[in-house]
């Protein structure tokens, strides 16, 4: 048995770039699917996987999955990073469906079977003003949510396109105080994605007040900082946070501050979810030795697929840390399958990330997994369980704009990581 053609298929269903791999075989009717996006770059995985790994794989038996993974890490020389690392991941992804395939069994079983019958999720609430974010969190209750993620003016607070010369931010923000106002008016020559941490910081205590007191405890509630704060400013917004019980908070530090994690682990006991910017092992090593957090989130499509996912996996359960595995928009319904059959076959999974899946994504991917009563459902089927419409994607073409919102910008026009 052997692998004939590895190549990429490009969509955008719902308007986010996705890159799927399909590995093919000389089995009739044998393939698999994987998810490498990287929504960002997403051309660039596209020729990493066509230029490089097709030519690489060609002739080797898809079964060696554990081999291949090697090969393919090690084969550039220079390695740990996106680009290669979601090319590999798509590859990988579709290497166990096509082993699931064979067996006849889902990847949850090859994994050690069920051990839920289903992921508990949560979703998204963000909105302009607390009233609004808590509107849209009962909306989720209401459609039996357990878990429900806050933002306010999405990740950092309220964000200003600005572009000279009209360069006034900040007043527009609901949440914005006049000092803000004040520190904002600057005329900027930079453009970029601004927002002011300050603002930002004091505002969001003042969120979860307001959502605990209209409806107590009985919901999951979490918040992604998304790196936005200096690090010192994290630690005070853990510790503002925790009348309000998190069942995380996200990203609180940047992923190149490790040793934060321990001042920030000595002074709060909000529980602490870090991880989808992970690349490599370096990464998540110390975290989880030296139990600075309490979720592991990463990428699957970005840290090398199902291989290294369940490593880490099992890296976390020996710390006692949990799985989040990272699941937003630019995660492929592929990948959210392969989040979703690791989740179904790990002891130490903690929460599931997930979106709702408009019509263009079930059209493109039959056989992505179902929401229903606050958790994600696997359909059962032996591999993944998930396949592409080439014809349905085909109508779906991505587009490559220059990335804004990366572009993030204190009130100075200073960058800061987005
Ligand atoms: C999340 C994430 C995402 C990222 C996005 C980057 O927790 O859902 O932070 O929203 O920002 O995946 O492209
Ligand atoms: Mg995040």
């Amino acid at each position: 048995m052997h692998i004939t053609r590895v190549r990429t298929v490009l969509t955008a269903p719902d308007g986010i770039a996705l890159v799927i791999v399909k590995v093919e075989t000389d089995q009739d009717g044998l393939y698999g699917v994987g998810c490498a996006t990287f929504t960002q770059r997403p051309t660039l995985v596209a020729k990493a996987v066509e230029d490089y790994l097709d030519p690489l794989l060609r002739g080797r038996d898809p079964r060696n999955s554990e081999d291949l993974w090697r090969l393919m890490y090690h084969n550039s020389y220079w390695r740990n990073g996106p680009v290669l690392n979601n090319a590999i991941s798509g590859v990988d992804i579709a290497l166990w469906d096509i082993k699931g395939k064979l067996a006849n069994m889902p990847v949850y079983d090859l994994l050690g079977g069920k051990c839920r019958e289903a992921a508990l999720v949560y979703r998204h609430a963000d909105g302009r003003d607390p009233q609004e974010v808590l509107d849209q969190v009962m909306r989720h209750r209401d459609e039996g949510y357990l878990a429900v993620r806050c933002q306010m003016g999405g990740y950092g607070g309220r964000v200003q396109d600005i572009r000279p010369p009209s360069a006034i931010p900040g007043r527009a923000a609901p949440q914005a105080t006049r000092r803000a106002a004040g520190l904002d008016r600057a005329d900027s020559a930079f453009p970029g994605s601004y927002y002011n941490p300050d603002v930002y910081a004091r505002s969001i205590p003042t969120l979860f007040e307001h959502i605990r007191s209209a409806i107590g405890f009985d919901l999951f509630l979490l918040h992604d900082i998304h790196e936005r704060l200096a690090p010192i400013d994290a630690i005070r917004m853990a510790k503002e946070l925790e009348p309000y019980r998190l069942f995380f908070l996200e990203d609180p530090l940047a992923p190149d501050q490790i040793e934060w994690f321990r001042r920030l682990r000595e002074q709060s006991a909000t529980p602490i979810a870090m991880g989808e910017l992970h690349n490599n092992p370096l990464e998540w090593r110390l975290l989880i030795a030296e139990q600075l957090i309490d979720f592991v989130r990463a990428h699957i499509s970005q840290l090398g697929g199902l291989t290294p996912a369940r490593k880490l996996a099992a890296l976390a359960e020996a710390f006692g840390v949990r799985t989040a595995w990272h699941g937003p928009g630019d995660t492929s319904p592929v990948g959210h399958a392969a989040n979703l059959h690791l989740d179904l076959a790990c002891h130490n999974f903690g929460i599931q990330e997930v979106i709702r899946f408009g019509e263009p994504l079930y059209e493109v991917f039959p056989g992505t997994p179902e929401l229903r009563n606050g958790y994600l459902w696997a359909n059962d089927k032996p591999g993944l369980g998930i396949d592409i419409d080439e014809a349905a994607a085909a109508k779906y073409p991505i587009e490559t704009p220059v990335i804004g919102w990366t572009q993030s910008r204190w009130p100075d026009g200073g960058l800061w990581t987005p």
